[in-house]
């Protein structure tokens, strides 16, 4: 009985080892190792203390003191980053009919490279406090409205400093965004009041014949628990750029931020950007369902402080970005 069952056993072994032999060889892996790419980790912290720099100046409205001496930091700020800073400037005429020098800060990081990325803010602050309910007259600080897309900018400027990515790229804070003319305006309307450092520099780039093959616009980027949507003149222009970025953020964690949903046009400097340069932008912009005008409670208001701003949200778009453009 034992032989029987041993021998049962052997023949089991043998034609299951022949049946194994004889089948296809599995393919190997691959050999072509796919070596993982080392992503910077974003400092949160770094980047508040970069709003809140900002802030300290006090409102940045173009022309102001607070605009004069932010513009000086953040210039000298980039260029211990990269010796590529540009300051362009250029004469201006607001909707009411004040006259302006605008500055738009550039900096560039390896600019000998074809292959490159434009990531753009805007670091002026609104001159009024339309949307409050007291001092409408005066300015606002615009911690989040400017200022956190130039604090998560200027934090990915830093990171550059010590590790290139492969593809070269433009950090371009525009100026005088936030100048808009407001509904209750006792002026004539002006065409295209808001948006004018990028309609600037979108019909005169910092080089002849620039060109970017995407760019990316921060706008609003740091109040608590803030979401960004697909922003309708982002998924016309630039609709594969948009699922990249929103898919990166899912898979890093940062599904509560970035929300497969779809939200209505924003007038913002992508516009200008992708329809006068055609450089195919999305605007990463916060998208509040529960207020009025879409925008974050403090939009436009004194409130729009330090107190406006969360580490946490700063930190889902900036790991997003750099995980996006180190993998490029
Ligand atoms: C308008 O309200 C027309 N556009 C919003 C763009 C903006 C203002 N972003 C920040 N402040
Ligand atoms: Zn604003």
């Amino acid at each position: 009985m034992i032989n029987y069952m041993f021998r049962y056993f052997i023949s089991i072994l043998f034609f299951s080892l022949l049946f194994a032999c004889s089948n296809e060889p599995k393919p190997k892996p691959k050999t072509v190792k796919k070596t993982k790419i080392e992503v910077p980790k974003f400092n949160a912290d770094s980047a508040y203390c970069f709003v809140e720099k900002q802030v300290s100046f006090g409102p940045r409205v173009i022309s102001s003191e607070g605009w004069k001496k932010c513009g000086f930091w953040l210039e000298q700020k980039l260029k211990s980053y990269t010796p590529n800073v540009i300051l362009q400037e250029a004469p201006i005429t607001t909707y009411d009919r004040k006259k302006h020098r605008l500055k738009n800060i550039i900096a560039s990081f390896s600019p000998e490279k074809n292959n490159r990325i434009a990531l753009f803010a805007h670091w002026d602050s609104r001159h009024i406090a339309d949307y409050d309910t007291i001092n409408q007259a005066s300015p606002i600080l615009g911690a989040n409205d400017g200022g956190s897309g130039v604090g998560v900018l200027i934090e990915i400027a830093r990171l550059f400093k010590n590790k290139n990515p492969n593809i070269g790229v433009d950090i371009i804070l525009f100026d005088a965004e936030d100048y808009g003319q407001p509904e209750n305006s006792k002026f004539p309307t002006m065409k295209d009041s808001w948006c004018l450092g990028s309609q600037y520099w979108s019909k005169n780039p910092h080089k002849p014949n620039y060109f970017a093959r995407y760019g990316i616009l921060l706008d609003m980027v740091g109040a608590k628990n803030a979401t960004f949507r697909h922003e309708e003149i982002s998924a016309y222009f630039a609709p594969n750029l948009l699922q990249k970025v929103w898919r990166k953020a899912h898979q890093l964690g940062y599904g509560n931020h970035f929300v497969y949903a779809d939200s209505k046009q924003i007038l913002d400097d992508h516009y200008y950007v992708n329809t006068i340069i055609g450089i195919p932008t999305i605007d990463i912009i916060e998208y509040d369902p529960t207020t009025e005008t879409n925008f974050n409670k403090h939009w436009h208001t004194h409130n729009d402080d330090m107190k406006n701003v969360d580490r946490r949200t700063l930190n889902a778009v900036g790991q997003t970005l750099l995980d996006v453009i180190y993998n490029e």
